[in-house]
């Protein structure tokens, strides 16, 4: 640990209002950190750009839209009367159960009262001299706080591509993530549909079925498996309901924060081809979604056995889409399986069957203009009532770097980052003090189970602050050091898997001049609190804690 004494409080915080945190986001992260902090009877103030709770399952509700870690897992376990009390339908929430639940935890908790909803956070600004950040909304709130927790989340800034004429489009347009809360008819409409991420394929799977026509434009294949997604059966949720402590506490050791209770059948090539065969059939009728992937141990670790269990999947394809050059343009051939987020469906590709229903290749006819009747390709013209963006978001730094934050010198978090978003942990950035980031780069966020993730990252936050509250400390750092030793650390996990075979949004591939960098802690929860936990007990290694003046004087 290094310590400095250098930060002091002024006395004019007659202005703004004061807290001793600001939560960016009422998420489910940020809707824990509501709940935890109060416990450390902290005046806490949380802006939430939405006019309701949520995060990601507040504005994602278009059509289709539905989670892929199953619910009984991927709730809150910081109560037990909660978690039992609580009933999910599905085994996969439909988004509308998600946002459901969330106001729920607002309302049985009393969390409402802290949030002030329809206030974007845009500027982040740390004072040195005062050792205090300025939170300003676009609403004009303005609050100065010592502490902020970032759960802006890591899916939430919306990426709307640069295509030209897209304001002349005359009807209809939406981006997936910012969906309207009144109903959308399709019926009797030519719907364009843009990206065929997890997004596109629900929405294309779910719009397809009322569509007048619905052309889905497609730049990318996606590796899809089957939900198997079903009423949740009593005695299934009775069983979970009954073993809730232990499971998560298994839970919570997992590399991924999940339940994995399926057998791993070792290496692909331990087995003859038909044997393979057996298995993954097997695999693809029985699991849920993401256990597909982890049929085989080797499955994520060498292109070969990669290779193997993505031919399976595209024969899956050839086998239910019945137009065979439909079929060969849905497969996806250019990366590995597993190497962009997995896809999850139900029904997706028999979609492709559907009179209705046009799949449009623009990866060799790319999308040159919207106009104000639809949309041309460098092959034709589509005329459309409606048009859809599925084109995903800057993922998990942009909602960070678009609130506009500045550190140590003014410095911006977007020059920082200008490079690769480096930070200590997955928690701070060197010369952004006080500032706490959950899901962001560096943590394993999007590769585990998020709520329960965020969970963790929170109390961690709690705890710290609680740590130099109690030591007097006003302030905590982290050095450009300790950022490039964890940087070295997560690139040298990072290439031992096939990660970087995609051109995904987990390298900042998707959004043009981000630079390319594998943003996850991919070591897993496990070994990520163990790593997290060690430099709290090596006397926080790696950070620089500032004593707070008044209090030592
Ligand atoms: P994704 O997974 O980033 O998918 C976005 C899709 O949009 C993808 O198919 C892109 O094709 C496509 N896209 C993006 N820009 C364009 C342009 N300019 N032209 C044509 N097509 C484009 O976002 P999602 O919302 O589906 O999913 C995000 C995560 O949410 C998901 O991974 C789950 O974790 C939940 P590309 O692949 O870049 O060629």
């Amino acid at each position: 640990m290094t310590t400095a004494s250098t930060a002091t409080e002024t006395s004019a915080t007659s202005g703004p209002e004061t807290a001793d945190v600001v939560v960016v986001g009422a998420g489910f992260s940020g809707l824990y950190a509501l709940y935890r902090l109060r416990k450390l009877n902290l005046k806490v103030v949380c802006f939430e750009a939405g006019d309701g709770v949520g995060g990601t399952w507040y504005w994602n509700r278009y059509p289709g839209a539905r989670v892929d870690i199953e619910s009984m897992q991927y709730s809150y376990s910081f109560d037990d009367d909660l978690q039992q009390e609580w009933r999910w339908p599905e085994y996969f929430s439909p988004q509308a159960d998600l946002e459901g639940y969330a106001n729920h935890v607002a309302d049985r908790f009393g969390l409402r009262e802290q949030i002030r909803f329809n206030a974007r956070v845009n500027r982040l600004r740390w004072d040195e001299q005062a050792g205090r950040w300025h939170v300003s909304t676009e609403r004009g709130d303005h609050v100065v706080a010592r502490y902020i927790v970032a759960a802006s989340g890591a899916l939430d800034a919306t990426n709307i591509p640069d295509f030209p004429g897209l304001d002349s489009f005359r009807g209809e347009w939406h981006h997936t993530s910012q969906w309207p809360k009144e109903k959308v008819s399709f019926a009797g409409k030519r719907v364009g549909l843009i990206g065929t991420g997890s997004t596109g394929l629900q929405a294309t799977t779910e719009i397809g079925k009322t569509a007048g026509h619905l052309y889905v434009f497609q730049r990318t294949p996606a590796y899809s498996l089957p939900a198997n997604n079903r009423p949740l059966p009593a005695d299934y949720e009775r069983e979970w309901k009954e073993h809730y402590a232990d499971r998560r506490a298994e839970m919570s050791r997992n590399f991924a924060l999940g339940y994995l209770p399926v057998q791993q059948y070792g290496s692909v090539f331990d087995y003859s081809p038909e044997e393979r065969t057996r298995i993954l059939e097997q695999a693809w009728a029985q699991r849920n979604g993401l256990l597909f992937l982890r049929t085989f141990t080797d499955t994520m670790m060498s292109l070969e056995a990669n290779e193997v269990v993505a031919e399976f999947i595209r024969g899956k394809i050839r086998e239910i889409v019945k137009d065979p050059e439909v079929a060969e343009l849905l497969c996806p051939k250019t990366y590995p399986v597993g190497t962009k987020r997995i896809c999850m469906d139900t029904g997706y590709f028999e979609t492709f069957n559907r009179p209705n229903v046009t799949l449009v290749d623009v990866r060799s006819n790319p999308i040159t203009e919207i106009t104000p009747t639809g949309l041309r390709t460098t092959a034709g013209e589509y005329d459309l009532d409606l048009l859809i963006l599925a084109t995903g978001f800057d993922a998990v730094t942009g909602s960070l770097t678009r609130m506009n934050v500045t550190g140590v010198g003014g410095t911006d978090l977007r020059e920082k980052w200008a490079e690769r978003p480096t930070n200590f942990l997955g928690f701070m950035v060197a010369g952004f003090p006080n500032l706490f980031m959950i899901h962001g780069p560096g943590s394993p966020g999007v590769l585990a189970q998020m709520i329960t993730g965020g969970e963790w990252q929170v109390d961690w936050a709690a705890d710290v602050i609680q740590d130099l509250d109690r030591n007097g400390y006003a302030s905590i750092d982290t050095t450009d050091a300790a950022e490039q030793g964890w940087a070295a650390e997560m690139a040298e996990m990072a290439a031992k898997t096939l990660y970087q075979h995609a051109n995904s949004w987990y390298v900042g591939a998707n959004i043009p001049g981000k630079p390319r960098y594998f943003m996850i802690y991919i070591g897993g929860f496990d070994q990520y609190k163990r790593r997290c936990g060690e430099q709290v007990s090596k006397g926080y290694e790696g950070f620089v804690l500032t004593k707070d003046k008044r209090r030592t004087a």
